[in-house]
């Protein structure tokens, strides 16, 4: 099941039976985690490197204030509209994001799960830094991240990385398992291709949601058509989590739009 932690071993590799696993469970659920990834050393220098550009606050980056999401301040010069909502161009921050974007178990799962060898990581959205603060931040409502995107093909995969604990206090991830097969009528959703929350219909779906706990070192794969949401951060911590987005090298983006802007980086094979 997407909701059970595989943890990678303590060299950090997978074993073979184990990754048919996994891609049996995202096939079915449309996101699998795992245990224990990313070294917890490395979890806290990134904690503190990401910490440090926040304040003063190192761009590009996106505002809570830009959203409009529940929640969030009403513009930059309303109280806590200054409060960053994503570190944007992650791969270009540091060193230790580069690695943690090429992290070689992530590899070896996305190759399972995208059925190839040929892995790209994509620089347009994602590649952020996720910044949920206490206070300012705001609630993203249930979305397929697919509307970012302008693929020849809807197959990418997302993979968000727990730096610290992310729980429902602190807005952890929320999603409906088996949603990335759904094809639901353009009418379920709004203008900004949200879930209608009034509908009925997609009350039943949203019911069946499931909370994604997260510890430190763990990361979360997920298919860019499965519906997720999130809460607001009521604990007293910024929550930071790096997500980068990766595709197959033969899907490409389509020229001329957002998805096209940086070209995706070949991520190697170990
Ligand atoms: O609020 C969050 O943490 C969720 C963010 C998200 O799903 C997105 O930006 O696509």
């Amino acid at each position: 099941m997407g909701d059970d932690v595989l943890p990678a071993s303590a060299d950090g590799d997978i074993a073979g039976e184990d990754l048919t696993a996994l891609q049996e469970d995202f096939q079915r659920d449309g996101y699998i985690r795992l245990g224990g990834v990313v070294d917890a050393r490395a979890c806290r220098e990134l904690q503190e490197f990401l910490s440090g550009s926040l304040s003063p606050l190192v761009g590009p980056a996106e505002y809570e204030a830009d959203v409009g999401y529940p929640g969030s301040p009403a513009d930059r010069n309303a109280v806590g509209g200054q409060t960053p909502r994503r570190l944007l161009h992650a791969y270009a921050r540091s060193e230790q994001l580069r690695h943690l974007a090429m992290h070689p178990v992530v590899a070896r799962v996305l190759r399972c799960l995208l059925g190839d060898q040929d892995v790209m990581l994509s620089q347009c959205h994602h590649n952020c830094v996720m910044t949920k603060h206490p206070g300012f931040s705001s609630a993203t409502l249930w979305h397929q991240d697919i509307r970012y995107w302008s693929f020849d093909e809807p197959e990418l995969i997302s993979v968000w990385f727990a730096l610290g604990d992310e729980n429902r206090k602190n807005g952890a991830l929320r999603v409906i398992g088996g949603s990335q097969n759904l094809n639901l009528d353009r009418g379920r959703l709004d203008r900004d291709l949200f879930l209608r929350p009034e509908l009925e219909v997609n009350r039943d779906l949203i019911h069946r949601a499931q909370i994604v706990e997260l510890q430190a070192t763990d990361v979360l794969f997920f298919h860019c058509r499965l519906f997720h949401a999130a809460g607001k951060n009521l604990s007293s911590k910024v929550k930071l989590s790096p997500v980068f987005t990766y595709h197959r090298g033969s899907n490409q983006p389509i020229p001329g739009t957002r998805s096209a802007q940086f070209p995706s980086i070949a991520v190697p094979l170990v």
